[in-house]
C-alpha cells in the first residue's frame, strides 16, 4: 500500500472515520509494516485498555456489553476488539459476537465493536493487539475492551498491553481446586464471580475460595495483604454492574 493511503486513513481516522479506522486495522492485522509504524507515530492518546481473561463462556462478551452500556451513559466512547477462532473452512470470523449488542447499541457511533480471528495466537490474542488499540486513539475513543479467545489455566499475555485485567470465573463451572494452580488469578487486577444470580450461594462460595487463594499466593510472596478485589456480578440483572464500571474509572484517571 502507498505511504500516501496510509497517512489519508490515519487523518480520516483522526477526523472519527470509522470505515478508515477499520481499514487501518485490516491492514495491522495483516502486519502492513508501514501502516502499524504510522499508527505508531500518529497515536497522540492510547485509550485505557481494559483486558478481559477467562475460559470460555465464563461470561466475558456479556460483562463487557454491560459495561460498554454503563460507560456510554457516563459519556465515555467505547471500543471493543473481539477475537474469536476463525472458521476453518473460510478462514473468516466463526461467531459474530457483535449482534450480543443492542439494537440501539449497534446504531451507537460511540461504540464501535470489532471481532478479529486469533490466527497467530499469543494467549488468546493475536500479537498486534496493542496496536489495534491504538487505532481507537486515533477515533477519539478513551475505553477499549479486549476480549481474548477464551483462554486456558495460566495465559495471561493479556496483561502485557491492558491498562486493568478483569478475570471472570462461572461459579457453576469447573473445578474450584484448579483456582490454586491459576496463574490468571493472581495476573488479574479485578475478579469478576459471574452468573451470580444464577447461583448466588456457589458464587459467594466461589468468592471465598478466590480470596483463600489470593491471600496464600500473597503470603509466599512475602505480602501481608492481596489487593486484588472479588466481586460477584450478574450482567443479565446488572447486579455489582455500577460497582465495576466505577472501579474501572477510578483506575483511569
Ligand atoms: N444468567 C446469566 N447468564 C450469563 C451471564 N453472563 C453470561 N451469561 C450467559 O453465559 C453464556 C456465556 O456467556 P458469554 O458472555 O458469551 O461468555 P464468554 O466468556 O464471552 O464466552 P466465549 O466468548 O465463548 O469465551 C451465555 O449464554 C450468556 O448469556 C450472567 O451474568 N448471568
Ligand atoms: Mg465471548
Amino acid at each position: 500500500m502507498a505511504r500516501g493511503d496510509t497517512s489519508s486513513l490515519i487523518s480520516r481516522a483522526r477526523r472519527g472515520d470509522k470505515q478508515a479506522a477499520s481499514r487501518l486495522m485490516t491492514l495491522v492485522i495483516r502486519r502492513d509494516a508501514k501502516t502499524i509504524r504510522a499508527v505508531r507515530r500518529a497515536v497522540i492518546r492510547t485509550p485505557f485498555i481494559v483486558g478481559l481473561n477467562g475460559d470460555g463462556g465464563s461470561g466475558k462478551t456479556s460483562l463487557i456489553v454491560r459495561l460498554t452500556q454503563e460507560f456510554r451513559q457516563k459519556g465515555h466512547k467505547v471500543g471493543i476488539i473481539n477475537y474469536e477462532p476463525p472458521d476453518p473452512d473460510s478462514g473468516g470470523m466463526y461467531i459474530e459476537d457483535r449482534m450480543r449488542l443492542s439494537p440501539e447499541q449497534l446504531l451507537d457511533p460511540g461504540i464501535f465493536f470489532r471481532t478479529v480471528a486469533v490466527r497467530r495466537e499469543c494467549d488468546g490474542v493475536d500479537k498486534n493487539a496493542a496496536d489495534l488499540c491504538k487505532i481507537f486513539g486515533l477515533l477519539g475513543f478513551e475505553i477499549v475492551f479486549v476480549e481474548p479467545k477464551g483462554t486456558a489455566q495460566g495465559q495471561t499475555g493479556i496483561r502485557k498491553f491492558s491498562s486493568v485485567v478483569i478475570f471472570t470465573l462461572d461459579p457453576m463451572a469447573g473445578d474450584e481446586k484448579q483456582l490454586s494452580k491459576d496463574a490468571r488469578l493472581a495476573k488479574a487486577d479485578i475478579i469478576c464471580v459471574t452468573k451470580t444470580e444464577n447461583a448466588p450461594v456457589q458464587a459467594e462460595r466461589m468468592r471465598l475460595k478466590i480470596i483463600d487463594e489470593l491471600e496464600l499466593s500473597a503470603a509466599a510472596r512475602g505480602k501481608a495483604k492481596s489487593i486484588i478485589p472479588v466481586r460477584l456480578v450478574d450482567s443479565r440483572s446488572a447486579l455489582g454492574i455500577e460497582e465495576l464500571s466505577q472501579e474501572i474509572l477510578e483506575r483511569k484517571k
